[in-house]
Order: C-alpha cells, then structure tokens, then sequence
C-alpha cells in the first residue's frame, strides 16, 4: 500500500483523480468539479504571486458580505473565478461566502459546492499565506437547501487550496487526505504525498489570545494550562501559532500537528465563534478526520452538525485527536470548569 503511495508521487490531480488503483472510485462529475477549482485556484494563485502588480488586491469594495465582513476586491475577483469555472462542471447549486444565497447553476448538475473563495483576507496585503476552501455534496432532489443543510459527513469531496511560498491543494475524496502542489512550470497539480497523516499529538496550540477575556472557562482553563508549561498542571512546555488564515494554520497541523482553536466566546456576535460551518468547518473537518485527526465545536464532531442557516457560524476546534479530545474532556467534565467554583482556588487539572 505504501509503496504504491509513493509510485503515485508527480501524478497530476487528473491523473489522479481518473486512476483505477485508487481505494474509491470518484465519481465523474466530482473529479470534473475538483479539477475546475483546481484550474480557479490556479488563476487565484497567478493573481497572488503578482500582489501589489495585480492592483490593490487587498482594498475593501466598500460592501459587505452577509456576515458583516468587509469585502476585498480579492475575495470578490476569487468568487467571481470560481463561480465560473464551475459552471462549466456538473454543479446544480453554488454556495459561497460571498453570495447570500445559494444560486442555481445547471438544473441538471448532480453536485452541490460551497465555497470559501478567498479565506484569511485580512492577510491579502501582508503577503502571508490565503486561501481557498470548498465542500461538495450530491445534489439533493429535494433542493436548494436541502443539498447543505445536512450533515458534513455526507460531503463527497473537500479541499482547501492555499496560496502561500507555493500553492498547494489538500484534498479528500472519502480515502483518505492527498496534498498536491502546483509546479509553476507546468501549471499542473501534481501529487506530493498520497496518504497525510496528522501526528496524534504534540505541544503546540493555535488561538487568536487578544480575545482571552472573552473566552468561557473550558478554553480559558484549557489555555491556562498549556501556559503554565512545565511548572504548571501539564507539566511541559507549549508553543503558540496565530497566522489568522484558517488554511495556513490547517496546513501547519498537517505538517506537525497542534489544535486550532476558534470558540464559542461572549462577544455579541461571537456566541457561535467566528467561522463557518458550510464552507469553512465541514470541509476543514472532512480534510482532518480522514487524516486520522478530530475536529469538533467542544463537544461534538463537526462533521454530525446539521446546519439551519446558510452562513451559520460554529465554534472549531481540530487537529491533532489526542489534544482535541483533551479540549473536548474540558468542555464536559465538571472538574475542568472547577475554577468557577469557590471549592477550588487553584488551576491545576493535569498532570500529564
Ligand atoms: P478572514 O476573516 O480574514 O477571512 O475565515 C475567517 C478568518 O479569516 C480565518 O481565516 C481566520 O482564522 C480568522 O478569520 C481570523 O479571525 P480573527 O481576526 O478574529 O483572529
């Protein structure tokens, strides 16, 4: 098994995508709308590597988009590439950040995508990593929101493409998480490995800490204790990482694992955290739990939560499964909450 990963290494994600080897077959239709966002992404890609050339990338349209987020002209350029691209695929309904509602483009199409065009676009003009995120389903008889409004685990496909040193494209069609990355001579995706993994556990934490008195007590006590390194409960030290790129920070804990944390907080809009179920945590959930890692909203899978809402946000928590399960332990067990009771004056849940 092994070795035929790594004879699979260079496959381009046509290749790849039409190979008979595979564990799962992938369906026509879903290979011909991978490989559209593959040739959107490859466009979006060629407009970031020009940055400040390109125009101002990076300024807002004076418009926001149905969340309240201002729109950059490079979130509105990416939408309007993939929207495009993928009405030349089999796609009856198109989801996106940036559209307020799911539009119809082929009454025939057999699949249903949702998009996050342009993610961490608060980086766009400081040249850190961005990127594209994306979720497919089979397009349900029963609708327009019938198609999204359903468990992540029915995705037959996900992805994310992240526009950084260089491009790449993480995907999963049900076997399995591949990374490709796109040969800047070729302008092809190309296999780099065929079988990711998340390392089961390590020391590092990722959390956007300005937002620490907002926090409720699991996170809070959870964070408390990494910080407390190797005088403290866990005994050890931990590292901190906040590049405020969703892909950029999944794409560091496919490399060497961590947790990426996103909560619930007690800002007024933030009862829910900040990021999106459709198109942001389902397909980031997919990508994780196929590559033997976890991802969660504190208590639940990610991929059991049925959405109501089109750009309904959820509290994310992923990565590495040891360190979210130890986030979720957080969440459920009352001693991990014991700082909000008098009984207890000190911190210290752990000591491993
Ligand atoms: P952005 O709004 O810049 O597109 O998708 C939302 C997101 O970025 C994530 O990529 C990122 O992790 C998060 O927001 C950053 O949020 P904060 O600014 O609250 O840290």
């Amino acid at each position: 098994m092994e070795a035929l990963a790594v004879r699979r290494v260079g496959l381009t994600i046509d290749q790849f995508l039409s190979d008979g080897s595979r564990g799962g077959q992938v369906h026509l239709e879903v290979s011909e709308a991978i490989i559209a966002l593959a040739g959107a992404a490859g466009r979006i890609a060629a407009l970031v590597r020009k940055g400040p050339l390109a125009g101002a990338l990076g300024s807002d349209t004076g418009q926001n988009n149905v969340d309240g987020d201002v729109q950059k002209k490079l979130d509105v350029t990416a939408n309007e590439l993939i929207f495009d691209a993928l009405t030349e695929a089999s796609v009856r309904y198109f989801a996106s950040e940036e559209e307020e509602a799911i539009l119809t483009l082929d009454k025939k199409g057999k699949l249903a995508v949702a998009v996050d065009p342009l993610d961490g676009s608060s980086n766009i003009d400081v040249n850190i990593s961005i990127g594209t995120i994306f979720s497919i389903y089979r397009a349900s008889d029963d609708g327009a929101t019938a198609s999204f409004f359903r468990p992540g685990r029915e995705q037959v496909a996900a992805g994310y493409f992240v526009y950084g040193p260089h491009t790449a494209l993480v995907l999963t069609t049900g076997t399995g998480t591949q990374l490709f990355v796109l040969d800047p001579a070729e302008q092809k995706f190309k296999l780099a490995d065929a079988q990711l993994r998340i390392v089961p556990t390590t020391s590092e934490f990722a959390i956007n800490a300005s937002n620490y008195r907002h926090w409720l007590d699991p996170v809070r006590t959870f964070i408390d204790d990494c910080l407390g390194g190797a005088e403290g409960p866990r005994g050890r030290d931990f590292n901190m990482r906040w590049v405020a790129s969703l892909v950029a920070e999944t794409h560091r804990i496919f490399s060497r694992g961590g947790v990426f944390l996103y909560p619930a907080d007690k800002r007024g809009r933030y009862a829910n955290g900040r990021l999106r179920l459709i198109y942001e945590a389902a397909p980031i959930a997919f990508l994780v739990e196929q590559a033997g890692g976890a991802a969660i909203d504190g208590i639940d899978p990610i991929l059991e939560l049925v959405p109501s809402e089109l750009h309904q946000r959820t509290p994310l928590i992923f990565g590495s499964a040891d360190k979210v399960r130890r986030v979720q332990s957080y969440h459920t067990d009352p001693r991990f909450t014991r700082d909000a009771s008098p009984l207890f004056n000190t911190r210290g849940l752990f000591s491993a």
